[in-house]
């Protein structure tokens, strides 16, 4: 899965980020990529084994009920895997032992965090014929070293799942997806997941589960300010709310102000006041149908070759070729 696991900023670009997210004009935010701590990843893995979250056991599923079928779709000489964002790997092991019953792999997990990049080698290094060769940097410099490193002949096969995308704008995710497609040669493939509609009441519950896991993982990041940049958040004036907006087709998390409060916070030299009811955005998560998927591949230079629906989850796979 593209999870997004405890990925490490500099302090004074955190600091920086969080001084221009507060104290702009209009809706306050932070970006998402500040959930994901220590604290915040080892919630976030919490919150795909809960039953109301079902879009890390829906792509676990497809992987494994299809992994034979995009084994047979890509070509039949030496594949070459990188995938974005891989965290510990808990998903791909489905795909990589079938790349690897037809001949030897290489499998290039890029990942900006070191500890989740250590346990996918260690786990997905056991498989058989898999040469696992981890990079720790950003997905598109990563691709890049993959691709740069490719033989002539090889089929390079990219793999984005998790619906990371949806965490993307969607101009941004169509735009990412061009970037790939720049990095990548005509028929090389791509592995694209992403969550999909679905009715109202189930979203809200998969974004505001009734144990409060992602209220804390949403509310986490108010108490890593107070660690981390010596802030004074308390935890108990703000609440987690997660709205749907139907217009732009995406649920967001917020953390809602429930009183008139000023922040003080020093590492970032600044003081935030805000009104009751105020709130900051902290993650969108874009909900896409099937056909609108296929249409922004082939925007961005691909041809969709076959697409995977969840039958118990609205969720997609698809498998994309550059043309
Ligand atoms: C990582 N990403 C795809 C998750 C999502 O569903 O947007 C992050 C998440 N936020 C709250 N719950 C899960």
């Amino acid at each position: 899965m593209a999870t997004p696991t405890l990925a490490r900023y500099s302090l004074s670009e955190f600091a920086e980020d969080v001084r221009w997210g507060l104290t702009k004009d209009g809706q306050k935010e932070i970006h998402s990529k500040y959930l994901y701590d220590e604290v915040g990843s080892a919630l976030f893995e919490v919150i795909t084994v809960l039953p109301e979250y079902g879009l890390f056991r829906a792509d676990e599923r497809l992987l494994r009920e299809n992994a034979e079928s995009i084994a047979a779709s890509l070509s039949a000489g030496q594949v070459v895997v990188a995938e974005l964002g891989s965290g510990t790997g808990r998903k791909t092991f489905w795909l990589l032992d079938a790349l690897a019953k037809k001949q030897p792999i290489v499998y290039s997990p890029i990942e900006i965090s070191a500890k989740a990049l250590d346990q996918n080698a260690k786990q997905l290094g056991q498989l058989r014929n898999v040469d696992v060769r981890p990079l720790q940097q950003p997905y598109l410099d990563g691709l890049l070293s993959v691709a740069a490193a490719r033989k002539h002949g090889e089929q390079l096969l990219v793999l984005f799942l998790g619906s990371t995308i949806g965490n993307f704008e969607w101009r941004a995710a169509e735009l990412f997806l061009t970037e790939v497609r720049q990095a990548l040669i005509p028929g090389d493939a791509l592995l694209l997941s992403a969550d999909l509609e679905k009715p109202l009441s189930q979203l809200l519950r998969a974004y505001d589960d009734p144990l409060g896991v992602t209220a804390s993982f949403n509310l986490n990041v108010l108490a890593r300010m107070n660690r981390e940049l010596e802030a004074d958040f308390d935890l108990s004036a703000f609440r987690h709310l997660a709205r749907y907006d139907a217009a732009e087709r995406r649920i967001e998390m917020h953390l809602l102000s429930t009183r008139a409060q000023r922040v003080m916070i020093p590492r970032a030299h600044c003081s935030v006041p805000f009104i009751e009811g105020e709130t900051i955005w902290t993650e969108s998560s874009h909900k896409y149908r099937p056909e609108e998927l296929k249409q922004m591949g082939r925007r961005s230079g691909f041809r969709p070759l076959r697409q995977w629906v969840d039958a118990e989850w609205a969720f997609a796979q698809t498998l994309f070729i550059a043309e």
